[in-house]
């Protein structure tokens, strides 16, 4: 089944929406395999932001979201990686739609409030580079006959 990585930033986490993404991801239909509350090093930031190394905005965002708790959580499900980033929204939330997590709540790209991998293959990479094996946790939801036809 396919999986995705979703990480509330420092200011989704400061801004009490830990729930509210919560909640938006559990209703749709998807199934949370591995949640974590963690505070992120420089060396797993710029890991994981490697793609933006030589951007002009990747200091400050190093030091972004290094600057509080962050949740780190895999979500699974048929569709989850291109579903989750409609969920969030485009990375301008101005630009973001309504009734999307940054288009409801956000108004600056260097506070977009979460992030969601862009692809099946990065999903793989971004979930091991935050989670080691045994934190993922394989279930099946008794909603799955519900959910799934
Ligand atoms: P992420 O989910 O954080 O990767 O955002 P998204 O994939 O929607 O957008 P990208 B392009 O990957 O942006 C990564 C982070 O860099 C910030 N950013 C981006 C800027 O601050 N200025 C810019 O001009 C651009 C293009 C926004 C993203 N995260 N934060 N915070
Ligand atoms: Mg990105």
């Amino acid at each position: 089944m396919e999986r995705t990585f979703i990480m509330i930033k420092p200011d989704g986490v400061q801004r009490k929406l830990v729930g509210e993404v919560v909640r938006r991801f559990e209703v749709k239909g998807f199934t949370l395999v591995g949640l974590k509350l963690m505070k992120v090093s420089k060396e797993l930031a710029e890991k994981h932001y490697d793609v933006h190394k030589e951007r002009p905005f990747f200091a400050g965002l190093i030091e972004f979201i290094t600057s509080g708790p962050v949740v780190a959580m895999v979500w699974e499900g048929d569709g989850v990686v291109a579903s989750a980033r409609k969920i969030i929204g485009a990375t301008n939330p101005l630009s973001a739609e309504p009734g999307t997590i940054r288009g409801d709540y956000g108004v600056t790209v260097g506070r977009n409030l979460i992030h969601g991998s862009d692809a099946i293959e990065t999903a793989k990479n971004e979930i091991n580079l935050w989670f080691q094996e045994e934190e993922l946790v394989n279930w099946q939801p008794t909603l799955t006959p519900w959910l799934y036809e």
